[in-house]
Formats: structure tokens, C-alpha cells, sequence
């Protein structure tokens, strides 16, 4: 071979190898394959929740005492003056994924939400957090329901959602309906 060929292979080589680097970056990005993460955040106050709806509901680890709370009263005055809380959240808010992908929805706030698949956006199941919004169906009757207790999300815990059909789905939290979330499976 001479010594232009030799150098034609090389580049060729280098060319291949930048190629498979560069798809590997594209197939892996955020998450693995097939697995689509979603993260539910809250900032409750473990004080004033936990005086108001039991020990232990609140698990807060955000550094309450440094001021990264909201109390339960300034959770439901900003819901009723229609600014609900942005620290109370889903992540991402949309998503755009392959048929076939899993939907894994971790809670890494200090109390409990639901994931729950809605046919469209409104109101949970305490009428106090609705800012008006009627109550959606698939939230109706709260945890004494179990189609939507089976949507619950504790703290410190995940749901799995798999075999998602093409098309839009929408999913909010029965408790703080303005956690929603918009998937796009193709
Ligand atoms: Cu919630």
C-alpha cells in the first residue's frame, strides 16, 4: 500500500471511530435507553405540615431551617391566589419519548404525590389547592379510591409506567393539580 493509501485508511479509521463516538453521546444522553426519568419536588415544611396532617408526612430534607420550606398555609394561600407554588413540580414538565420507553417517576420531595393519568388538566382532590378547577374524574374520591391510590408516589420512592400507547399523555398530581406533565410517546 503507499503511503497516501495507508494515510486514506487512517482517516477513514479516525472518521469511523468519531462517528460511533458521536452516537453513542446521541443514544445515551440524560438517561439510559429506554428509560425516561421523571422527578417530583416539593418544599413542604415539616413543622407546620406534620402539626396539620401527622408525624412523619412531611420528610423535607431541603433545609427547612435555612428557609427552604413553605409552610402548609402558604401552600394553600398561593394555590387560592392562583400563583401555586413552582417549588412543588415536576420535572421535566414535557417529555417526548420512543413507543416501548419506561416512564420511571421519582419522589425526591418530602411528601407524598400521585402520577396519574388524566384525560385532561383540572382540578385534585382537595378542593382547596384547585384554585377553582373543578375535581377531574380519574382524581375523584382521593385515596379512598384505589385506581387513584394506585398512582401514589411516596417519598423517597418510584412508579414505573411501561407500555404507553403513541400518542399524547397527560399526568398531574391528584393533591397539587398544577404538578402536570405532558408526555409525547411516538
Ligand atoms: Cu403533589
Amino acid at each position: 500500500m503507499t503511503t497516501a493509501g495507508k494515510f486514506a485508511l487512517l482517516a477513514g479509521c479516525f472518521v469511523f471511530a468519531a462517528t460511533l463516538a458521536l452516537g453513542q453521546g446521541r443514544s445515551s444522553q440524560a438517561n439510559p435507553p429506554g428509560l425516561a426519568q421523571v422527578v417530583a419536588l416539593d418544599e413542604c415544611d415539616p413543622t407546620t405540615f406534620n402539626a396539620a396532617l401527622g408525624p412523619d408526612f412531611c420528610k423535607n430534607v431541603a433545609l427547612a431551617a435555612l428557609g427552604y420550606a413553605t409552610t402548609l398555609s402558604d401552600l394553600f394561600a398561593k394555590a387560592a391566589a392562583g400563583t401555586p407554588d413552582r417549588g412543588w413540580d415536576f420535572e421535566p414538565d414535557t417529555l417526548h419519548i420512543e413507543k416501548g420507553t419506561t416512564l420511571s417517576i421519582v419522589d425526591q420531595g418530602g411528601e407524598p404525590h400521585t402520577f396519574t393519568e388524566v384525560a385532561q388538566f383540572g382540578g385534585g382532590f382537595i378542593d382547596g389547592l384547585n384554585n377553582g378547577e373543578a375535581t377531574v374524574p380519574e382524581c375523584a374520591g382521593g385515596f379512598a379510591n384505589v385506581a387513584v391510590a394506585r398512582t401514589r408516589l411516596l417519598q423517597g420512592s418510584h412508579v414505573e409506567i411501561t407500555g404507553l400507547k403513541k400518542g399524547k399523555h397527560l399526568f398531574e398530581c391528584c393533591i397539587h393539580p398544577w404538578m402536570r406533565v405532558k408526555v409525547n410517546v411516538k
